[in-house]
This record gives C-alpha cells, structure tokens and sequence, in this order.
C-alpha cells in the first residue's frame, strides 16, 4: 500500500474511484428537482431491496400477516446507482439521501421517516407489535437494535467497501475489519447461545434489524465472504438465520424493491399484496 500525506486541507477527488465512486460526495442536499410519487396506501415507502431497506419491508409484511390492515404500503423503487436519493422529493423526507425514507399519510400533517431504525421503532408503537410494552424487554429489544445501527456500517461500510468495492485490495483496513466483522458475529453467535431470539423469548424488531445484514453473512451471500471469514463457525447464528430466514413475512419483506438474484425474486415496486403473484421480474419480463 504506497503510503500517503494528507495535504493540510482535503479537497475532493472526484475521480477517486471505488464502485460508488458515481454517487459519492462531501455536499448533502439535492442535485435535481423531481417530486415522488404517491400511491393510494397510508405508508409511503421510497427504497431500494439492500439491507438497509429490507428491515422495513419485513416489518411491514409482517404487521400485514398479523392483521393490522393499517400498515398497507406502497414501495417505490429508488435507483440509488442513479442517484435518486439526491432528488429534490427524496432529500424533503430524508435529508440524509439515504435509503430507506417513509411517508406516514395516515396522520395530519404528513410524517417523514427516516433511518430504518426510527421507522422500526415508529410502527411498533403505532401498531402496538413486535416491541414488548414490558419494560426489561422492551429495553432489551432496543439494545440489539441499537446494536445493530451502529455495528452494521463497519460490516457494510468498512468490511464490504475494502473487501468487495474498494478500486483495490488494501491489506489494512481489510484485516482491521475482517477482525471487527468476526468479532460482531461472535457477539451475537454467543448471545444466540441462550436466547432463541435477540429480544429473549419472542420475535421482535431487533431480529428484523439484524437478520438482513448478518443472516446474509450467515448465509454467505454477502461479498461473497463465507469462506474467507469462516462464518460457518457461528453455529447459533445460523440456527437463528434458519429460524427468522423461514417465516412467509420475512420471504415477501425481502422481494421488495430487490433488483438483483433470481427474477422471481423480485419485485421491484410493491402496491398491493397481490404484487407478489403477478408482479414478479420472471412475471413482468419472462425469460425468451
Ligand atoms: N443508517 C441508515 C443507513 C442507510 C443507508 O446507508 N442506505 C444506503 C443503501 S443500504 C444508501 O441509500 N446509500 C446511498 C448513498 O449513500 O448515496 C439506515 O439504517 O436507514
């Protein structure tokens, strides 16, 4: 790794390089107008099928499968390779230009929502599910999902970047965040040691937080890294992913705005339930 001297003042380079290189930069705010759209349900989802915005399609097919008709919602895709996180509509809801952002029009005036934790939070209080109104487990619950906002970035954003998207292998921060991803998965491997869900006993919001990010590197299918981190190791891990991995909810939450793998698995816009059925990328663009 050729060594480098920060100047005294950074400057951008905006030729930097890397695989987001395109969308990167050190300004917020919007690039160009363009208003999103709104569709006939109370929630209003603006997001993408990456971890991230998976854990709210999850909560919202799960408060669906538990009967509360009040979460009906709409998913409109969000290209961020495309920069629509930077559009003049997105950035008055999330002025972070991050997926996922969520519009509540059930309540007047309008809510904005973002980071998936507070939308987490935000329907388990409105609904009055998947966060235990008992204190000890409802602090519980809270701590995994705290947990998980803040380790998930050196997984994704650390690990990810220099292991799968940096413009080149860098021994450094890849061991450096090899070991923290390792030492992530043992926390939680020995947590699951004793306890069949993060909350204790019952399935709650912090599985839906964790499970999109470490049950895919359970599972060995995030940057492609299974074998280099040797996750097969975490047996609890594992025995959990299999567990939250199979409920029906949780199979639909992650075809949302997913625009990657198997057509099937796809469904790039949802606005009704029966989407799922018809509305599939195999469905829409069928193999000729
Ligand atoms: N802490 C945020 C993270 C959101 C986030 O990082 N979203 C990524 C996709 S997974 C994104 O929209 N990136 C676009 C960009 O950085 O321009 C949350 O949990 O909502």
């Amino acid at each position: 790794m050729t060594e480098y001297t920060p100047p005294k003042i950074w400057t951008w380079d905006k030729e930097s390089g890397g695989r987001f290189a395109s969308i990167n930069r050190p300004i917020a705010g919007s690039t160009h107008d363009k208003e999103l759209p709104v569709g006939k349900h109370p929630f209003q989802l603006y997001s993408l099928g990456t971890p991230n915005g998976v854990k709210v399609t999850i909560m919202f097919e799960e408060l669906l499968a538990a009967g509360h008709k009040g979460a009906e919602y709409d998913a409109w895709l969000i290209n961020i390779g495309e920069g629509d996180q930077f559009g003049s509509g997105f950035v008055k809801v999330n002025p972070n230009s991050k997926i996922p952002a969520l519009m509540d029009h059930s309540v007047t005036p309008p809510l904005r929502l973002f980071e998936s934790g507070s939308m987490l939070i935000y329907l388990a209080e409105k609904f009055g599910a998947f966060l235990s109104g008992d204190p000890v487990i409802r602090a519980q619950t809270l701590n995994w999902l705290m947990w998980q906002m803040g380790s998930a970035p050196f997984l994704g954003g650390g690990f990810g970047h220099f292991y799968a998207y940096a413009p080149e292998k860098y021994e450094y921060p890849i061991n450096r965040y090899a070991m923290e991803v390792k030492r992530q998965m043992d926390v939680l491997d020995r947590h699951l040691a004793g306890n069949e869900y993060f909350a204790g006993d019952d399935y709650s919001i912090a599985d839906m937080a964790i499970y999109p990010w470490y049950g895919a590197m359970a599972r060995g299918i995030l940057y492609d890294a299974a074998e280099f981190l040797q996750v097969q190791e975490y047996e609890n891990v594992l025995r959990w992913t299999k567990l939250v991995g199979g409920r029906e909810a949780v199979k639909r939450g992650t075809m949302v705005n997913r625009t990657f793998g198997e057509p099937s698995s796809q469904l790039r816009e949802r606005h009704d339930a029966s989407d799922f059925d018809t509305k599939t990328q195999d469905k829409l663009e069928p193999a000729q």
